[in-house]
């Protein structure tokens, strides 16, 4: 006699088992949730205007084009700050550039720091992120994530400040939770993009090898090795900070485009999109494109002109902190969406957390906030303003050194050199052409008291003037 029949109650619980399979096969929604990959393509000195899909019709950019069409463009999002360093700490920790007081590039200046004519000190700042610090790459690597980083670090520079190690190299992406870092060392760019590259740990190949499609085949070996389980891939690409060196043959082609300024820069770009289009592609031949987030973002403007934005790199107009910011994510991400709420790197810490099912720890003391409402449209962030804090000179040192608030349509900028105010309209006069602070003095001094409290509460370290104001 069959065991079935003898034990009635055996067949009913794998009648169970089965109708239990069946469901969790046909509603996958009701499952416990797969957390998803998580790719993060950030773009060196790549600004707001410097895509195809953000509105430049002079560039050729179509694998990043396509992934704005399959997922959510942000029209209003910022870097955390217009150089390089603090934006990508603020990445990895949820936390201003003011809260870690890393606020310049590295390898910046010495502690106060005055350029020729200036009377305002720099502020005091750090070059790398500390060790104690909680990255997000720690925190996914802990979760069960397997975790790369592949490309420009900028977080491992000690500028002699403070005599105390560690330094570089134990201040590498290996020793801040990724278990593969190729590229990521102190340098802020390579002396070229063909190699050898003059980047410490990439390991050298064939010469005449250009760096994005170099850093490509890194990440599609990533991708292939660690399939089987979450990954975090970091790719933080060089492009396209200078020296601007592209393909000859891209180059030329944009010699012929009428319109295009500087051909070798829009060629930089579209080798930069061509070799994360090789990435992308990679996603999708593996299958991993429908669980995996990806998202694409820069570091600060560019150097190079921005507009119809105000100013370049190292400034608080537009120009130097609004950036491209793309996330696609299948299943939870509407594709061809966009949103126009303001955010900022130090998001990117919350988000990628809670899309992978995790929460900040009580005591990290975050300035960003998940964005996972605004990628599924089901409501938006709490609060009601952004803040940057800018109180270095940056490379080029003409910019003023200074403070500055978002919020709704308004944004303030404080000169701390003279506490003069610059109120503009974003809405009416993106590219901050008509300072209103004088027709506008009760939004003025509103914002003005908020920033001062934010940066109080932040513990911002400010610039000192080094003889009496005029
Ligand atoms: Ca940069």
């Amino acid at each position: 006699m069959n065991i079935l029949a003898r034990f009635p109650s055996l067949l009913l619980l794998l009648g169970v088992w089965l109708a239990g399979l069946a469901s969790s096969r046909s509603a996958p929604a009701t499952a416990a949730p797969t957390p998803p990959n998580i790719v993060v393509i950030l773009a060196d000195d790549l600004g707001w205007s410097d895509l195809h899909c953000q509105g430049n019709p002079l560039l050729d950019t179509p694998h990043l084009d396509r992934l704005a069409k399959q997922g959510m463009r942000f029209t209003d999002a910022y870097a955390a700050a217009p150089v390089c360093t603090p934006t990508r700490a603020a990445m990895m920790t949820g936390k201003s550039p003011a809260r870690l007081a890393i606020t310049n590039h590295a390898p910046g200046h010495q502690p106060g720091f005055l350029p020729p004519g200036r009377d305002l000190a720099e502020a005091e700042n750090l070059t790398y992120l500390p060790l104690g610090e909680v990255t997000v790459a720690e925190r996914l690597r802990k979760a069960g994530y397997s975790t790369g980083f592949i490309g420009k670090w900028h977080l491992s520079d000690r500028n002699g400040a403070d005599a105390k190690g560690p330094f570089e190299p134990q201040l590498r992406p290996e020793h801040q939770g990724f278990d593969l870092n190729i590229g990521g060392c102190d340098r802020g760019g390579p002396p070229s993009y063909f190699e050898p590259y003059g980047i410490p740990n990439i390991p050298p190949r064939r010469k005449g090898d250009y760096l994005p499609e170099r850093l490509a085949d890194e990440c599609i070996s990533f991708l292939r090795a660690n399939q089987a389980k979450p990954f975090f891939l970091c790719w933080w690409d060089y492009s396209v900070h200078y020296p601007i060196q592209a393909s000859e043959n891209l180059i030329e082609k944009y010699r012929h485009r009428a319109g295009v300024k500087d051909p070798a820069y829009a060629a930089m770009i579209e080798g930069m999109d061509g070799a994360i289009g090789r990435v992308l592609q990679e996603l999708d031949a593996l299958g991993l494109s429908t669980n995996t987030l990806v998202l694409f973002t820069s570091d600060n403007g560019s150097l190079f002109g921005n507009l119809p934005l105000r100013a370049n790199k190292g400034f608080l107009y537009e120009g130097g902190i609004r950036v491209p910011w793309l996330v696609r994510w299948p299943g939870v991400v509407k594709p061809g969406s966009t949103c126009s709420v303001p955010v900022i790197s130090m998001d990117t810490f919350s988000t990628l957390l809670e899309a992978a099912g995790l929460k900040p720890s009580p005591d990290d003391l975050l300035d960003g906030e998940s964005l996972l409402p605004l990628l599924r449209q089901t409501g938006t962030l709490q609060r009601k303003a952004l803040f940057l804090h800018y109180p270095n000179y940056a490379f080029h040192q003409r910019n003023r050194l200074g403070g500055a608030v978002r919020e709704g349509d308004f944004k303030l900028i404080r000169n701390y050199d003279d506490d003069s105010l610059e109120l503009y309209d974003l809405a009416a006069d993106l590219g901050e052409t008509r300072n209103i602070s004088g027709t506008n003095p009760e939004t003025t001094q509103r914002l003005k008291a908020k920033l001062e409290s934010w940066l109080k509460s932040s513990g911002a370290r400010m610039p000192a003037h080094v003889s009496p104001k005029p």
